[in-house]
């Protein structure tokens, strides 16, 4: 499960990857200074971890994280071969997230995007270069299921007539119906791996000026597209190295009023559909990230492989009960703590402890 940074060259996207990572990937006030993408991985708030780290006396504590990808940037005509071409779409295409960066500052040293006439243009410059994209992918398999089904095949030729509704619909910019369509046939959807219907976060980067913060408002007054977080990327990337409460005050001094990064994260964390759950014993107190839905053999699997294979029980109890009752003892006693089979289905916030035998 990964976020990929999209967005135009010099939108700030490496900024805003260097300042959620901590990383030090490459920021430059030329466009594409971003080639090869940069992987980081993101660590995820957490208001339990160090009450649970307390309670079974963890000297180390691991947070719950999620990859982010920085890719380079796109310009209008890349499907054409402009800029850098499309040949990075591959990496939006490992995407489950897309964090969509738009540039929200104005900087007279640092070029925009050729013919940039403001946020909204932007988006919907970079949008049309996946919709073209989809609809080269989507040629190609039209092309691959008409010689399929002209052999009688009937799955292939449902997939053909599937695939002539998609390009209608994208043609009409109705994305919300592509989506639909797609539902239906998850195969295909696998198959086609369209990049014009990931769910998108859109990320404002702005500056600390009031032509920045004008420039925001008309983009936000005009745009009903979806979510935008505003991250201010070059003060954010500034704070990166210290600690969560010096980084606030640091906001509240610039009257930055809300914390852009940790409600991006979040934001993205809930648009993967993950819930995470804890394990913790004297060594190490640790997060886990857990596709929502997930049984509790899943989960044992990602912490590892034996306790999966010789999976006996898990020993489950709510965060919330366990830094109630201050032990693991008193959580007990008050009947919090249940014991759970292989099907049993994951909550959020579940403190979980396997009993295997191998
Ligand atoms: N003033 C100002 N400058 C910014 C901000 N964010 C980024 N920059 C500057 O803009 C330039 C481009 O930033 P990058 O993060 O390299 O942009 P990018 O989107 O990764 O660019 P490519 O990789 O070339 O596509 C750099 O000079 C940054 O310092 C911001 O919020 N305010
Ligand atoms: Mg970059």
């Amino acid at each position: 499960m990964q976020v990929g940074i999209i967005g135009l060259p010099n939108a700030g996207k490496s900024t805003i990857f260097n300042a959620l990572t901590k990383a030090d990937a490459v920021v430059a006030s030329f466009a594409f200074s971003t080639i090869e993408p940069n992987n980081g991985l993101i660590s995820v708030p957490d208001p339990y971890i160090s009450e649970i780290a307390k309670i079974f006396n963890s000297p180390k504590i691991t947070y719950s994280s999620i990859k982010i990808l920085d890719i380079a940037g796109l310009v209008k005509g890349a499907s054409r071969g402009e800029g850098l071409g499309n040949k990075f779409l591959s990496h939006i295409r490992e995407a489950d997230v897309i964090a969509h960066v738009i540039r929200c500052f104005y900087d007279e040293n640092i070029a925009s995007a050729q013919g940039s006439a403001g946020p909204a243009e932007d988006v919907a410059t970079v949008e049309t270069e996946l919709m073209i994209a989809d609809l080269e992918t989507l040629e190609k398999r039209r092309e691959k299921y008409v010689s399929l089904s002209k052999s009688g095949d009937k799955q292939s030729k449902q997939n053909l007539d599937t695939i002539n509704e998609i390009i209608s619909a994208l043609n009409s910019l109705k994305t919300d119906l592509v989506i639909k369509i797609l539902n239906s046939s998850p195969e295909l959807q696998a198959e086609l791996n369209l990049l014009s219907i990931k769910p998108v976060i859109y990320v404002a980067n702005l500056n600390d000026d009031d032509r920045s913060k004008a420039i925001f408002n008309k983009f936000h007054s005009e745009f009903s597209k979806g979510k935008i977080v505003k991250i201010y990327g070059k003060i954010e990337n500034e704070l990166a190295g210290f600690p969560e409460e010096e980084r606030s005050l640091f906001r509240k001094e610039l009257g930055i009023e809300e914390n852009g990064i940790q409600k991006f994260i979040l934001e993205c964390y809930s648009m993967l559909d993950l819930i995470t759950f804890y394990t913790a014993n004297e060594n190490e107190a640790r997060a886990w990230p857990l596709k929502k839905g997930s049984k509790v053999i899943e989960a044992a699997g990602k912490i590892h492989t034996d306790m999966q294979r010789g999976f006996i029980k898990a020993e489950t109890v709510n965060c919330n009960d366990i830094i109630r009752a201050g032990s693991m003892h008193h959580a007990r006693e008050e009947g919090k703590v249940r014991l759970e089979g292989r099907e049993y289905i994951v909550a959020d916030g579940d403190l979980i402890q396997i009993k295997f035998a191998v």
